[in-house]
């Protein structure tokens, strides 16, 4: 039927069914000012065609680090339909159209949406790295602001994409959380300090997600250097990037 994740769409063609299948969840569809204005398949909100309309959706991005100051970042899955195999922060993902994490109050609210955030990252951690809600309770993640960016996967002709307002949530635990990856989700992961990471930015071998970089560019080193105090950094704004 139209508008369900069939592996028989040409879109789908030599991709993993159980990504297939996550196609089907339902994002949340923003106007310009991260307002909530409906529901939209996985798959409607990541096919360049869309974005291209204007199509905008709702995002987080978790940076986890342990007590030694150390990034966790994750490499994606070569099953991933968007940006596979590439180096990225320690996990990403989208908030769904359902209460919890739409915003349990009044989903017009900041709050609201940034608690929705935390609810859906918390999840996110563990289908993706298997780490315990225990190990990264919602009250322990830092919100810090929101990124609007655009980006096609892979070259001009991708079909797929991305267009988000991205959550950027932080998140500081001990050094010895249990990790047990999902490796249809994420094909290696990583403890880096901050000179790990810009050597391996000098590595031609390794390609990192679009919004990382730019993230890398504009915040993170800044948000990095100073883990213990980090509400200097929060705002109400969405940086377009
Ligand atoms: C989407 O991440 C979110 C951002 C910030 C790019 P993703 O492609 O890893 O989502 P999912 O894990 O749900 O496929
Ligand atoms: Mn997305």
């Amino acid at each position: 039927s139209a508008g369900s994740a069939s592996s028989e769409e040409a879109v789908f063609e030599g991709h993993d069914e159980e990504q297939i299948r996550l196609m089907e969840e339902l994002c949340i569809v923003l106007d310009y000012n991260d307002m909530p204005v409906g529901a939209g398949t996985k798959k409607l909100c990541h096919l360049m065609d869309n974005i291209n309309e204007g199509l905008l959706h709702r995002a987080f991005s978790v940076f986890l680090f342990n007590e030694d100051g150390q990034l966790l970042l994750q490499q994606r899955a070569d099953e991933k339909i968007t940006f596979p195999n590439m180096w990225t922060n320690t996990c990403c993902s989208h908030p769904l159209c359902v209460k919890s994490e739409l915003g349990p109050g009044d989903f017009s609210l900041l709050n609201s949406a940034v608690e929705g955030a935390k609810t859906a990252a918390q999840r996110k951690l563990f289908h993706e790295l298997g780490i315990p809600g225990g190990d990264c309770p919602v009250e322990k993640f830092q919100f810090l602001t929101r990124i609007h960016y655009k980006s096609a996967s892979g070259g001009e002709e991708s079909k797929w994409g991305e267009h988000e307002v991205d959550y950027i949530l932080i998140l500081q635990t001990k050094n010895d959380i249990t990790i047990d990856a999902n490796y249809n989700e994420v094909r290696d992961y990583k403890w880096v300090s901050q000179d790990d990471l810009k050597s391996m930015f000098t590595d031609k071998n390794l390609v990192f997600t679009p919004w990382f970089k730019l993230i890398c560019e504009t915040f993170l080193f800044q948000w990095w250097g100073s883990l213990s105090d980090l509400s200097q950094f929060e705002d109400k704004e969405i940086h377009r990037l």
